[in-house]
């Protein structure tokens, strides 16, 4: 791994820089042609960052990108402690799920144990019951390669 590593880390980085420079070239370039096309060639390792997701009398509702990027639509949750039911609504074509993991260890995995999973659906909506305690929590699809592509976010309990 690691000779695989240090001879495809900075070959592997730059087809990507040079990737992302030309998308922001192209956008600049057909900038009045297509004004709200451009947003999608932001980092694909971070999480989308939406209107964050509120808990309300014990529910929570964190959707899936509907045009099947993988992302939810925010990347930021709160809820109060307690038992919460966390509902993923996903319109796409691809298939995903929603798990809550203790702590933040961002776009990968960690140590740290995984609460709840709910099912995985396409077209349609699925959900998991989670008691939280306060403090910070990660919540993250796991379909292989989802969270690393940046399907995740930190949901804060207090
Ligand atoms: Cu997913």
């Amino acid at each position: 791994m690691t000779s695989a590593t240090i001879r495809g880390g900075p070959a592997g980085l730059l087809p990507a820089t040079a990737r992302g420079n030309a998308a922001a070239a192209l956008c600049v370039a057909l900038g009045t042609l297509a004004i709200g096309g451009c947003g999608s060639f932001s980092s694909k390792a971070e999480p989308s960052a939406g209107k964050p997701a509120v808990e309300k009398a014990g529910k929570l509702e964190i959707d899936a990108n509907p045009e099947g990027q993988l992302a939810y639509t925010t990347n930021k949750a709160t809820a109060t402690p307690g038992r919460v039911t966390i509902t993923m609504k996903n319109m796409s074509g691809v298939p995903h799920n929603i798990a809550i993991q203790q702590g933040s260890s961002g776009a990968t995995q960690g140590p740290t144990p995984v609460l709840g999973a709910s099912k995985f659906v396409t077209g349609g909506s699925a959900s998991v019951t989670v008691s939280l305690k306060p403090g910070t929590y990660t919540f993250f699809c796991q379909a292989p390669g989802h969270r690393a592509a940046g399907m995740w976010g930190t949901l804060t309990v207090k």
